[in-house]
């Protein structure tokens, strides 16, 4: 008997009204329009679409996703090695002109120079979540760079310690 009332469903959207056996449910699940479903995608869509808020300092240059395994790589105390740091972001291999660009989002205040106040916290300037480092590793990141021993980072120093 359902057979009957599909084939005629053109004139009757349910026939539940008809038949007292089948329960409701049954019945407005089958005339549930799957067009509801789509409707509802493009909203979801448009959310997952959102440009991403926090944007990285350094974006645009290094790749996220390099830049958090060289993070995760050195996420405990005293392990930071600014060497493999620099090869696994991707930095070492980047041109000069990208390592100044970098070297523009380290020196936070445009000073010209890196000091070792902003070498401390020079890890959030490739990831907001960066790790500060350590004195130990601040001291001697900055004696690896300064080589004229002004005790700061200039850009030509910096360069040469990526390229190292
Ligand atoms: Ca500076
Ligand atoms: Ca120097």
């Amino acid at each position: 008997m359902f057979s009957t009332a599909r084939g005629s469903g053109a004139t009757s959207q349910c026939d539940c009204g008809l038949s007292s056996m089948p329960p409701p449910e049954a019945c407005s699940l089958a005339a549930l329009p799957p067009t509801t479903e789509d409707s509802e995608a493009p909203g979801t869509l448009s959310l997952e679409l959102s440009p991403p808020k926090a944007k990285m300092a350094t974006g645009g240059i290094l790749n996220a996703d390099d830049v958090k395994k060289a993070l995760d790589a050195f996420a405990v105390a005293d392990s930071f090695d600014h060497k493999k740091f620099f090869a696994m972001v991707g930095l070492k291999a980047k041109s000069s002109d990208d390592v100044k660009k970098i070297f523009t989002v380290l020196d936070a205040d445009n000073s010209g120079f890196i000091e070792e106040e902003e070498l401390k916290f020079v890890l959030k300037g490739f990831a907001k979540d960066g790790r500060d480092l350590t004195d130990k590793e601040t001291k001697a990141f900055l004696k690896a760079a300064d080589k004229d021993g002004d005790g700061k980072i200039g850009v030509e120093e910096f360069i040469a310690l990526v390229k190292e």
